[in-house]
């Protein structure tokens, strides 16, 4: 299997291990993260997913341009919606994820990494979206998601110029949240343990919340908040997180 998933403690680990290609993404590749993605979330015990590219050069240099070419104009429409359904699985996983980037962030690579809840780089780590230096526009999810993370004026810049973003740039237009200095792995399993301890359903409510602030108008995206942020009152883990707080001890959440 050119995608490997493991668990590492309370993390579940996907590898696109496809270094003499750059972890590239063949179509087959798209289809085996699309099982991993399921096998996430039917793990009972998983509260982060970290995703990672083997090799030290590339997370993963984009669609495998080698298949691209001479296909149907159907197919390649089916193409673009296997790559967006498979990367939109991501969104609803009930446990967030890190694309933990190390080295070539790349076309479909960046898409995957942009399409993950959080993304972290390696000192090596460059993104791009250099679709339209071989004539294309992205189409696993580029031109939807990165206008919502660093607007429209820089996302358009980047998509249209082709050209790459290193990780210090990336960092300081919040198209990464963290950059690391020592190893990548390490430095993920740190970034997760930040929000793992917290209750699971009340996680999933937050990013369920933000998630809609990009899809809908102000005063519809306040509404899911207030009907979220009520449903997370009934659950146990608030009745003790609250608890917690006047005992003055740390609460311990059960994710009920
Ligand atoms: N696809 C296939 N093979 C790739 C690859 C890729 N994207 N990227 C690298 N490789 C392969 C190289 O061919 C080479 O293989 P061999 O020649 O050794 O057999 C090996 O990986 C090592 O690469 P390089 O020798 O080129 O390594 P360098 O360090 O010199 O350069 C590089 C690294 C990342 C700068 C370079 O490899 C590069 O520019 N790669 C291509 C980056 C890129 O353009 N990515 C694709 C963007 S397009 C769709 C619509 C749109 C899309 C998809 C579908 N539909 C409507 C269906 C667009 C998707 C994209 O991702």
């Amino acid at each position: 299997m050119t995608v490997e998933l493991h668990k590492d403690d309370e993390l579940a680990v996907l590898r696109l291990n496809r270094p003499d290609a750059l972890n590239a993404l063949s179509f087959d590749i798209l289809r085996q993260i699309g099982n991993a993605f399921d096998e996430v979330a039917a793990m009972p015990d998983a509260r982060a997913l970290l995703i990672t590219g083997a090799g030290d050069k590339a997370f993963c240099a984009g669609a495998d341009i080698k298949e691209l070419r001479n296909r149907r104009l159907v197919d390649q429409r089916r193409g673009a919606e296997l790559g967006q359904s498979v990367f939109a699985k991501l969104d609803r996983l009930p446990i967030a994820s890190v694309a933990l980037v190390n080295g070539y962030a790349f076309g479909g690579g960046a898409e995957l990494a942009l399409a993950s809840t959080f993304r972290i780089a390696s000192p090596n780590a460059v993104f791009g979206l250099p679709e339209i230096k071989l004539g294309l526009i992205p189409g696993y999810g580029g031109t939807q998601r990165l206008p919502r993370l660093i607007g429209a004026g820089r996302a358009l810049e980047i998509i249209m110029t082709g050209r790459n973003v290193k990780f210090d740039e990336a960092e300081r237009i919040g198209l990464v949240n963290a950059v690391a200095e020592g190893d990548l792995m390490e430095a993920g399993r740190e970034f997760a343990a930040r929000f793992t301890r917290y209750s699971l359903p009340v996680l999933e409510f937050a990013r369920r919340a933000v998630q809609r602030a990009g899809e809908m108008p102000l005063y519809e995206g306040l509404q899911v908040e207030a009907e979220l942020s009520t449903l997370a009152y009934r659950l146990q883990d608030a009745e003790e997180g609250m608890a917690a707080f006047e005992e003055k001890r740390k609460p311990e959440f059960r994710d009920g």
